[in-house]
């Protein structure tokens, strides 16, 4: 039987539309079953949406709509993005469903038969924004802890027994160093647990919206209690077959929802239910943006879906590939201990440095010198015992860092492996072993071509659509297997390749979104003739580029014909370096080139651009170049 897998999120309030905060747990979820689905689980990964409570009736309110037909809008727009994400669910839970509330009521009655729940009076300070009630002494500056606007609240109602589980929970922690992640969060969990805890009062009079107490109509449950129990509802239970789908192997959420509600109030409620708890609670920390956490009420959102469409027509890439581009953006800066911070800059240097230089680069390069040496397949020699040393080590890194849900590790582990590529191409320089006639030239083509479908491999929970390309490119179908990364037949020999395509155009400077653009002076500088402006200068493009290949252009003593990689294509320039350069000198050297420069024919061959010398004492050239690596085509100015 296939070993099974659990991964939920937590339910997302309907009260606005998803958002790359919220979108940021999914995906981190996402990428984590997608994961044990190719290690050969079969997993139960759910989502949905919180529907009930004060906060989203009066966000219905706000809104002008009947809190039915706001909740059914909001939900199925939470699906609409997700799906748009390719997050690939197994069950979508709502908790206006049948089946949760029958869950909830089935809780609620067992719980109270034994005497875990208890009728009683609660006078407290009501926290509507993160429903919670507050001692006074918890209130900071008449706010809750959080700072929201709290009421004051009299009602009859019933207690849940929190008080009992302190010494059971603590044990708990104590006796699975796995049940909180990342490991500081377990200090601070326990030392609240430690600090003592509460009975909690679980439902609320005449709120409207939410399960009703079974027999008392006037009272809801509350929505803490019974959001919780979604994870339980989804999985079936009591019916047979719930244990396929519970305990969860990983529950991921945000730090803001861990302590109090996931590792304090839900396993003493599994604990009173004598149903086994979690094996981990995940929870990460926050993406903010201008130092605020992004959130729906403070109105500072991202549209996962609209960045993705925008960067599609910024680069010129594929949809389907900036939805992915969207989805490494949030793994790989996925914030763990602590809070990182969502900028469009970042977001767009990301892009450029990772998918269009070090991505595009690694598969145009090994697909463009398969087909140029070892005609177009991939050619029967021993893969080199680096490049198998790397893809071993990219693919362990990416174990090690899933093992503890470190989404942004394992991104950058897989990204490791694309870097080594690129280095190893320059290093072992195919172009020079093919001059020279020098047979080891099939052994680097097919480590190069090991390599590139290992990290097809490897980038696949986290770039479903990038990975499909590539392999579409190697001529194999999709890595289905976890195992099978790495290993030689993965890529069999003769395999016929595709000609590259290009994946991840660079993105532009001048294609930044309007606000990021610089502003434009406010008082143009004065200039005499033999000056130029400064919008002038940016008229020219310079970038480093890569010198891939160079011969002496016949019929001339002075000029040489060089191909260069510059924004991930292959480009030819004729220059005037003969006299003091041999081409062996300058294949893999980087160097600076003008980028947007008319093609010309020099000598009966194109030049498509002109490369940066200065001029030695006897008119000779001497070649500008980076005084270290530096990133594939990055700009000069
Ligand atoms: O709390 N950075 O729902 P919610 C990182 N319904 N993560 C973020 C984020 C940000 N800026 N903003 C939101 C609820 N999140 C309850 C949950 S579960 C039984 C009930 C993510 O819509 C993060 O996972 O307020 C956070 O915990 C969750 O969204 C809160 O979603």
């Amino acid at each position: 039987m296939d070993k099974r897998y659990v991964i939920t999120t937590p339910i997302y309030y309907v009260n606005a539309a998803p958002h790359i905060g919220t979108a940021l747990t999914t995906l981190a979820s996402d990428v984590t079953a997608r994961y044990h689905r190719l290690r050969g689980a079969k997993t139960f990964f759910l989502t949905g949406t919180d529907e009930n409570g004060i906060k989203v009736m009066e966000a219905a309110e706000r809104a002008g709509k009947t809190t039915r037909e706001f909740v059914d809008e909001l939900s199925a727009e939470f699906r609409r993005i997700f799906d748009g994400m390719g997050i690939a669910y197994d069950d979508f839970i709502r908790t206006t469903e049948e089946r949760h509330t029958r869950t909830v009521v089935a809780f609620f009655e067992k719980l109270k038969e034994s005497g875990h729940i208890y009728l009683g009076k609660y006078e407290g300070w009501y926290d509507v924004g993160s429903e919670t009630f507050f001692k006074e002494s918890e209130l900071v500056d008449g706010k809750s802890p959080d700072g929201n606007e709290v009421r004051w609240v009299e009602e009859d109602n019933y207690f849940f027994k929190l008080s009992a589980f302190e010494k059971p929970l603590l044990d708990h922690l104590q006796w699975h160093p796995r049940f909180i992640l990342p490991e500081p969060r377990r200090n601070e969990v326990a030392a609240f647990i430690r600090s003592g805890l509460r009975d909690t009062c679980i439902t609320r009079t005449n709120h409207g919206w939410g399960v009703p107490v079974p027999g008392e109509p006037d009272k809801v449950i509350y929505v803490w209690f019974d959001a919780l129990i979604n994870y339980v509802s989804a999985t079936g239970w009591p019916e047979p077959g719930w244990e396929e789908r519970w305990p969860a192997d990983v529950q991921w959420m945000g730090k803001d929802i861990l302590t109090r509600f996931h590792a304090t109030l839900w396993p003493a409620m599994l604990m009173a239910m004598d149903l086994p708890l979690p094996h981990t609670l995940m929870g990460h920390a926050w993406m903010l943006m201008g130092g605020e956490k992004i959130s729906k009420s403070r109105g500072n959102v991202v549209p996962p879906l609209e960045l993705a469409a925008e960067l599609a027509e910024r680069s010129g890439c594929a949809y389907d590939l900036a939805v992915d581009a969207v989805r490494y953006f949030m793994a790989a800066a996925m914030p763990c201990e602590s809070d990182t911070t969502f900028t469009h800059d970042e977001f767009d240097r990301r892009y450029n440095a990772d998918l269009a230089n070090d991505l595009g680069n690694a598969l145009n390069r090994s697909l463009s010198m398969a087909h140029k040496f070892t005609g177009g397949v991939v050619p029967d020699s021993p893969v080199e015992l680096e490049a198998q040393a790397a893809i071993r080590q990219a693919k362990e890194g990416f174990e090690t860092a899933m093992e503890d849900f470190r989404v942004h590790e394992a991104a950058e582990s897989a990204l490791a492996l694309v870097r080594f590529l690129n280095k190893y191409i320059d290093r072992r320089a195919p172009w020079a072993l093919a001059k020279a006639q020098d047979p080891a030239v099939g052994s680097v083509i097919r480590s190069m071509l090991l390599c590139l479908r290992a990290v097809e491999g490897l980038i696949r929970p986290i770039l479903p659509s990038t990975a499909d390309a590539i392999a579409r490119q190697l001529g194999v179908a999709p890595t289905a297997n976890w195992k099978e990364i790495g290993t030689q037949s993965s890529l069999p020999t003769k395999t016929a390749l595709m000609i590259p395509e290009p994946m991840f155009p660079r993105l532009e400077l001048a294609t930044r979104r309007p606000e990021m653009k610089t502003p434009a002076p406010t008082e143009e500088p004065k200039t005499d003739d033999a000056q130029i402006g400064i919008d002038e200068f940016k008229k020219v493009q310079l970038r480093v580029a890569r010198i891939l290949e160079a011969e002496p252009l016949e019929g001339s003593d002075k000029l040489m014909r060089l191909q260069v990689i510059v924004d991930g294509a292959k480009r030819q320039i004729v220059a005037g370096i003969r006299k003091n350069y041999d081409p062996l000198d300058l294949i893999g050297r980087q160097i600076v080139v003008v980028a947007n420069l008319k093609p010309a024919v020099v000598r009966g061959a194109e030049s498509q651009g002109m490369l940066l010398a200065a001029v030695d004492e006897d008119g000779g050239a001497i070649l500008l170049q980076p005084d270290r690596e530096t990133p594939e085509s990055a700009v000069v100015r």
